[in-house]
C-alpha cells in the first residue's frame, strides 16, 4: 500500500471528533443544548467585535472555532493507559503536558493526547484530557485489591479496535475504509454503559473510599466524562446558562475576565444522576444511580512563556492565600474581587506582553511588507520590521490544561465534601512508565511554533533569518 492511499491522521482526528459529538449529543441532550448556546453566543461576539474577528481570520482559528472539543477520560491501568496512547496515535494525538492532581486532593495524574503542530491543530484541534488512576492512594487494602480484580478483568477496546491500531503501526496509515472502521471501533471505547460491572455493595464501598474511584472501576469502560466547545465569552456563557436550564458551578476557573484573555478559562455544569444497573453475585440486577457525567465550556486565550507562567501561578496562589478556603459558592464574589485585584499586575495588551516575553506570538508579514521586499536592508531585526508594520504579531493560543483548573472541574463534579488529601509525592516518571512513552513539554511545542512562524516571515521577505 502506498502512503497516497492512506487517510491523513488529521482527517481521522476530524472524523472521530465528529463521531464523537454525535455519540455524546445523544447520550447527555443538556451537552447540545450548550453547544447552541456557545455558537450564538458566538456569532454575537463576533458580529459585536470586528477587531477579534480579524485577528481569528489571521491566525486560522476562526475556520477551527466550531468544531473545537476536549473531552476527558479517567482510565485505571497502566495497560489501558498505554493502548490509549497507540490508539490516539493513530489519529495524530500525542500526549502532552504531566499534570499532577493529587496535590489538589484528587488520586489522579493525567495528560491531555492533542495535535501538536499548528497546521495539524487548525485541521481538527481536538483533544482528550486523560487521566489514570493513582490505586497506591488507595489506604484500604482490601479495596485495592477489589479493584485491582475488576480492573484486570475488564477489557475497554473491542477486538477490531485492537487489530486495526496493530494494522496502522505494520503499513503505517489506514486506507479509507479502514480508517472508518477504526472511527467506529473506537468509539466503543468512549461509550457509556449503564450497566456496573459489580454489586450495589461494592458499588457504594468503592464510591464511599472516593466517588472518582468508583467511576474507574465500577464500569465496563471510561466513558467520555464531558465534551467541552470553546467560547468567545466565557462570561456571557455563564450568565445566560441558567436560562437555558443548565446550572454552571460557582466560579469561572482560570485567570479573572481580561481585555486580552490569557490561557484558559473554565466552567462547567454539575455531573447528571443517572441510573445504573449493579449486578448481584447471584446475576440478578439493583437499581442504583451514578453521577459521572457533566458539561464543560471554556475560553482560550494566548499561551504563556516560562515567565509568563510563573507569574500567572504566583498571582493565583495569592488569591487563593489570601481568601483561605477554597472557591465555592459562599466565597464566589470574594474570590473574584480577589482574582481581579491581584491580576492587576499582569499587563493587559499584547504588545507588553510580547516586550516583557510573558506569552508567545505568532509572526505574519503584512501586504506592505511584501511589497517593499525587493528594497528591505536584508539586516533589518524584528523590532525594525515590526515598527515599519511589515510583519505584525497575533497571540499564540493555548492548547493546554491548567491542573489547578482541572482539579477544580474534578471537585465540582465529585461534590465539595471530597476535599481529600495526599501526600504522595508528584510521580512523572511513574506516569510515563505506565503509559510507555515520555510526555512532550508543551513550551517546546510553543516556542517551535513561534520560531516557525519567523522563519516563515524572514522567507517571505526575502531575509536569511530573523
Ligand atoms: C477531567 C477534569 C479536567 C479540564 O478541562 O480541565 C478537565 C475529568 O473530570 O476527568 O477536563
Ligand atoms: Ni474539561
Amino acid at each position: 500500500m502506498t502512503a497516497q492511499q492512506f487517510v491523513s491522521p488529521n482527517e481521522i482526528r476530524a472524523r472521530f471528533s465528529h463521531a464523537m459529538s454525535d455519540m455524546y449529543q445523544k447520550e447527555v441532550p443538556l451537552y447540545g443544548d450548550l453547544l447552541e448556546l456557545v455558537a450564538e453566543t458566538n456569532r454575537q461576539v463576533l458580529r459585536e467585535d470586528a477587531a477579534l474577528a480579524h485577528q481569528l481570520q489571521i491566525t486560522g482559528e476562526i475556520a477551527r472555532l466550531a468544531m473545537e472539543r476536549h473531552g476527558a477520560i479517567r482510565v485505571g491501568t497502566a495497560a489501558e493507559l498505554a493502548t490509549l496512547r497507540r490508539l490516539f496515535s493513530v489519529m495524530g494525538m500525542q500526549p502532552v503536558g504531566y499534570y499532577d492532581l493529587a496535590v489538589a486532593g484528587v488520586p489522579v495524574h493525567s495528560t491531555a493526547f492533542r495535535a501538536v503542530h499548528e497546521d495539524a491543530l487548525q485541521a481538527s484541534p481536538f483533544r482528550v484530557f486523560t487521566s489514570l488512576l493513582r490505586l497506591e492512594l488507595i489506604e484500604n487494602a482490601e479495596l485495592r485489591e477489589l479493584a485491582q480484580r475488576l480492573l484486570a478483568r475488564r477489557r475497554i477496546f473491542t477486538e477490531r479496535a485492537l487489530e486495526l491500531i496493530v494494522l496502522h503501526e505494520a503499513q503505517g496509515g489506514l486506507d479509507d475504509a479502514q480508517a472508518q472502521e477504526f472511527v467506529e471501533q473506537a468509539l466503543e471505547t468512549f461509550r457509556w454503559h449503564s450497566k456496573a460491572t459489580v454489586s450495589a455493595a461494592e458499588y457504594q464501598q468503592l464510591h464511599d473510599q472516593h466517588r472518582l474511584i468508583a467511576d474507574v472501576v465500577a464500569f465496563k469502560g471510561p466513558h467520555i466524562n464531558h465534551l467541552t466547545p470553546r467560547t468567545l465569552d466565557i462570561d456571557r456563557v455563564q450568565q445566560a446558562m441558567p436560562g437555558h436550564g443548565i446550572t454552571p458551578k460557582a466560579v469561572i476557573e482560570g485567570p479573572p475576565p481580561r481585555r486580552r484573555p490569557i490561557l484558559l478559562r473554565q466552567t462547567s455544569f454539575k455531573a447528571l444522576e443517572e441510573s445504573v444497573d449493579f449486578v448481584e453475585h447471584d446475576g440478578s440486577a439493583t437499581a442504583g444511580h451514578h453521577t459521572a457525567r457533566f458539561g464543560e465550556i471554556e475560553q482560550r486565550g494566548v499561551a504563556l512563556t516560562p515567565k509568563g507562567r510563573a507569574l500567572y501561578d504566583r498571582l493565583l496562589q495569592a488569591t487563593n492565600d489570601a481568601l483561605q478556603a477554597p472557591p465555592s459558592e459562599k466565597n464566589a464574589e470574594r474570590y473574584n474581587q480577589l482574582l481581579a485585584e491581584n491580576f492587576q499586575a499582569f499587563p493587559d495588551d499584547y504588545a507588553t506582553l510580547r516586550e516583557q516575553q510573558l506569552a508567545w506570538f505568532r509572526y505574519f508579514p503584512t501586504e506592505c511588507g511584501l511589497a517593499a521586499k525587493e528594497s528591505l536592508d536584508k539586516h533589518s531585526s524584528l523590532e525594525q520590521l515590526i515598527e515599519k508594520e511589515y510583519i505584525r504579531f497575533q497571540p499564540l493560543v493555548y492548547e493546554d490544561f491548567l491542573p489547578v483548573s482541572a482539579a477544580g472541574i474534578f471537585q465540582s463534579n465529585l461534590g465539595d465534601s471530597s476535599h481529600a488529601q495526599y501526600n504522595a509525592a508528584s510521580s512523572r516518571a511513574a506516569f510515563e512508565q505506565a503509559l510507555g512513552a515520555e510526555v512532550i513539554d508543551e513550551l517546546g511545542l510553543y516556542r517551535q511554533t513561534q520560531q516557525r512562524s519567523l522563519a516563515a516571515c524572514a522567507q517571505a521577505l526575502g531575509l536569511s533569518a530573523l
